[in-house]
């Protein structure tokens, strides 16, 4: 049986986390397979609101298993938080939630890390979420790094001492001030640790390996979007991990050639949180309109994001990388009584049109030169058939099919699973 793929074409924030948990229905298994508690996904249905940061969005539904992959780090003290969210709700997680052995571990060092680079870079900073993503990451390719795995060693303690250790020398290297006490995050840190391992813990490519052979549906489930890639993003503004299609196969194990359908989700407009360039970035009233509607804060920190129009540059580059089969429209309803709407459509690099994402997309160097489409002014949270779709807005998603030459199959029209329209 194929695997299918679900994931970010921009910077992030796409609604990720719904479609995960619209279209769970139809598999066996969703898998998770790179990122940490640096994600927020958030979910709505029945009139609350969730947000999962590591683990997979069908962990929802009855049947479905949901798998932490090895390419996700798992900061212990978060994920417990998580699951006194599933107990609030009764989920019974134990019988359908699988972590991988070879998942890193976040430890608190790495979080403390991350604020100190942070703090050194200043005003160049990241902007990252200060979860310890980087840090994580770069033990892992270091190969310094602690793994779920080594929780079922006796030694792990050990190793982990002498890690977190070196990781203070580190910290005072950075020479900058950050507080904190280390032997209260630690307590904290054990004491998630073992509600962990009462979990299961699995040699997950195996797994997987299995449930394919014996006919199960898989979906992998990306976090954070492809613009922030840490090879096809825009470097050095990016996270630690690939969330692009090929973090897939490395994040899972799973082959390239099991791979069918690659959902890429967008969002209707853009937005981007933390720092870096972004050409079609607003700072007037239609940004402002955008992240008021749209309700445009960090679902992690909280952090306001920052919106502009719809890159169909950048669009197309996330669509080649990834080999979007089919793509996913979010938040066409936040464009609602919009006049006017534009879509960028090639750059001005240096002076000459482009329609290739260059290296460099500072605002120096590029310029995005955009089409204007009619807006609509329905409200479209109320619509559930593809039929009642405003004109305009058929027009609007027409655009981007021919642009993009890939078909829009979803589109959302609210943060509740309901509404959401397949066509
Ligand atoms: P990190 O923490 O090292 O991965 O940060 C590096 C960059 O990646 C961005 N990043 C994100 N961008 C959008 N959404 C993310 N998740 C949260 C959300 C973010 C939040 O769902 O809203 O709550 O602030 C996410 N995670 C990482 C980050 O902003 C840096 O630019
Ligand atoms: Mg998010």
């Amino acid at each position: 049986m194929a695997v299918n793929l679900l994931l970010g074409l921009q910077w992030g924030d796409e609604g990720k986390g719904k479609i995960v948990d619209v279209l769970t229905k139809d598999y066996d298994i969703i898998a998770r397979f790179q990122g940490g508690p640096n994600a927020g996904h958030t979910l709505e249905f029945d009139g609350i609101k969730h947000v999962l940061h590591t683990i997979p969005s069908g962990i929802f539904h009855d049947k479905a298993i949901n798998v932490v992959g090895n390419g996700v780090v798992i900061d212990p003290v978060i994920f417990n938080n998580e699951l006194i969210n599933l107990d609030k709700y009764n989920i019974d997680y134990k019988s359908k939630l699988l972590i991988s052995r070879k998942a890193h571990l976040i430890l608190p060092t790495h979080q403390i890390l991350d604020k100190a680079s942070e703090l050194a870079k200043g005003k160049e900073k990241i902007g990252s979420t200060l979860k310890g993503i980087g840090p994580t990451y770069m033990d892992k390719t270091g190969r310094n790094g602690i793994r779920i795995g080594d929780l079922e060693l006796d030694d792990w303690k050990d190793r982990y001492r002498s890690l977190a250790d070196k990781h203070e020398a580190m910290i005072a290297f950075y020479n900058v001030k950050v507080e904190y006490n280390l032997a209260e995050l630690e307590s904290k840190f054990f004491e998630a640790i073992e509600n962990l391992k009462k979990l299961t813990f699995i040699d997950s490519e195996e797994y997987l390996h299995n449930a394919q052979k014996e006919g199960k549906t898989i979906l992998a489930e990306g976090a954070q979007g492809s613009l922030l890639d840490i090879d096809f993003g825009t470097y050095p503004f990016v996270t630690s991990s690939n969330t692009t299609a090929a973090g897939a196969c490395t994040g899972l194990g799973i082959a390239p050639n099991k791979i069918k359908d690659v959902f890429g989700i967008f969002k209707a407009y853009t937005t981007r949180v933390g720092s870096g360039p972004f050409p079609t970035e607003l700072f007037d009233k239609d940004g402002e309109t955008m992240a008021t509607v749209g309700h445009e804060f960090g679902a992690t920190t909280g952090r306001p994001r920052r919106c502009g129009w719809l890159d169909l540059v950048a669009l197309k580059y996330a669509v080649q990388v990834n080999g979007v089969t089919q793509l996913m429209m979010m938040k066409g309803d936040v464009l609602s009584g919009f006049e006017t709407l534009k879509v960028c459509t090639s750059y001005k690099y240096k002076g000459e049109p482009i329609t290739h994402l260059p290296y460099n997309i500072e605002p120096e160097n590029v310029t995005p030169v955009y089409t204007e489409l009619k807006g609509w002014s329905e409200d479209l949270t109320e619509m559930t058939e593809a039929s009642q779709l405003p004109k305009e807005l058929n027009d609007y998603i027409a655009f981007i099919e021919k642009e993009i030459e890939t078909p829009i199959t979803i589109v959302s029209v609210g943060p509740d699973r309901k509404q959401t329209i397949h066509r």
